[in-house]
């Protein structure tokens, strides 16, 4: 009688009833890595929840795909991937006498399935724009103890891990340094599904190559190249897919029209939008309403969160384009038909007077408020670095049980990959463009 009452309710909450589930194995197809056998019951239950599956509605690369067609990828078959890696990291580090228990291993490969769960739409693209002051890591956290609430406890492991909070530092390492099984998943992954083949790197030999020292990772003296390589590779998918010039323009245009939506709503406009995000259209939401639980609409503020993906953004910008409104029908028109501005990368910052004279232009061929220029023209910079040395270094391991830090390791010099680099750009609607 028990279980006929799990399946009506799971009917009306539109959710199969997991605990009727005999098979709690899945075989999942991974263009990457092949065909990916998920084990155990925690994680298959994981991976069944919505808040898993909402990750197959948030692009991995924001809008890389307006540049590159074919990275369309989302954070699900990313996070899935990087738990086929984790599962190798685990068996070759047992193989070399490392200590991972089996609990200790559910729960690295838990924290590594959710560790990007706290993504918003678009990623990186919108990460400061949904919600001010918090990062995707931070929403993470906060989501899994959320599960933890509803899976009794069986993350709490996983999320001592993940926080870093473990003895064992090794597998926080895995899931979160500058060496962890994420990075090695993304660069492939990105790099396979956007045709950038500089990001391609050798996966497999760094995980054979992977070893423990004083509770800490680091990679056996053979796999230096395969390092070198990794770096190089970090760098170069940086400045050629994430940070595209072109990406660049499209992912402040959308960052725009979330910024001018949010203004309309806020003065009282009513747009169309999905009650998710309506939440926060209407409210500078930041993390103090993550904190104290608040509600909104009867609703948790996480649970809308975790419930909010691309498609309410692109519905909605679709949408927009028909507003009244003049700069938000613009701005949406640009992103839907890939209007996009003109973008002009300097090493040097856009001296002040030109910056003037293009918002005067920009002023009197809009008809806009001086204020309002801002909704034509971006003017930032960016920075990256492929590599910081620091306390989260890249260890070697020599023969001799030497341990050394990768830039003294190798025989080339890395040292300009530990630099940090800036651009300065600047964007604006082509039409300006001096004939
Ligand atoms: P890292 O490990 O590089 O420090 P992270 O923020 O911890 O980065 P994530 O997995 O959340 O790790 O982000 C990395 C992914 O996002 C990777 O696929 C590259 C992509 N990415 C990063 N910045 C951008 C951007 N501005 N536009 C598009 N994609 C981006």
């Amino acid at each position: 009688m028990k279980k006929f009452y799990i399946f009506v309710a799971s009917i009306f909450l539109n959710r199969q009833p997991n605990s009727l589930k005999t098979n709690k194995k899945k075989i999942i197809n991974d263009p990457v890595f092949g065909f990916i056998t998920i084990q155990s019951e925690l994680i298959f239950d994981l991976i069944e929840h919505p808040y898993f599956q909402r990750l197959r509605r948030i692009k991995q690369l924001g809008l890389s795909c307006i540049v590159f067609p074919g990275a369309n990828h989302t954070r699900f078959e990313h996070a899935v991937g990087a738990v086929y890696l984790m599962r190798s990291a685990i068996s070759v580090l047992q193989l070399k006498g490392v200590k991972i228990t089996r609990d200790e291993a559910e729960a690295v490969t838990a924290a590594i399935l959710l560790h990007d769960i706290g993504h918003g739409p678009f990623s990186h693209a919108l990460e400061h724009s949904i919600v001010d002051g918090i990062s995707h890591e931070e929403i993470s956290a906060m989501l899994m103890e959320d599960l933890n609430r509803e899976f009794n406890g069986k993350l709490d492991l996983a999320i001592r891990i993940f926080k870093n909070e473990y003895p064992k530092k090794f597998l926080h390492q895995l899931v979160a340094s500058q060496l962890d099984v994420d990075r090695l998943d993304y660069l492939r992954r990105d790099s396979f599904f956007s045709g950038v083949t500089e990001g391609v790197i050798g996966s497999d030999r760094i995980i054979k190559m992977l070893n423990v020292r004083r509770g800490e990772l680091v990679i056996e003296a053979k796999g230096i190249y395969s390092i070198e390589k990794f770096l190089i590779s970090r760098r170069l998918m940086y400045w050629q897919v994430y940070l595209h010039k072109t990406v660049l323009s499209a992912e402040y245009l959308l960052v725009n029209v979330l910024k001018r939506a949010k203004e309309l709503v806020m003065r009282g406009k009513r747009l169309f939008a999905t009650p998710e995000l309506e939440v926060f259209l209407k409210n500078r939401i930041t993390i103090d309403h993550f904190l104290s639980g608040q509600a909104f609409q009867g609703r948790s503020l996480l649970s809308i969160f975790a419930s909010l993906d691309d498609s309410d953004l692109f519905a909605s910008i679709k949408q927009w384009q028909y507003e009244e409104d003049p700069i938000l029908a613009y701005l949406s028109g640009c992103l839907i038909n890939r209007k996009l501005y003109r973008i002009k990368i300097s090493k040097q910052p856009f001296s002040e007077a030109s910056v003037r004279t293009l918002r005067e232009k920009i002023r009197l061929h809009f008809g806009v408020d001086e204020t309002d220029v801002d909704y034509f023209l971006v003017h930032d910079s960016i920075t990256n670095s492929a590599y910081a040395a620091g306390d989260d270094q890249i260890n070697i391991l020599f023969k001799n049980g030497k341990v050394s830090e990768i830039n003294e390791a190798t025989d080339i010099n890395l040292s300009s990959l530990s630099q940090s680099v800036r651009k300065y750009f600047i964007c604006y609607p082509k039409e300006l463009d001096i004939k």
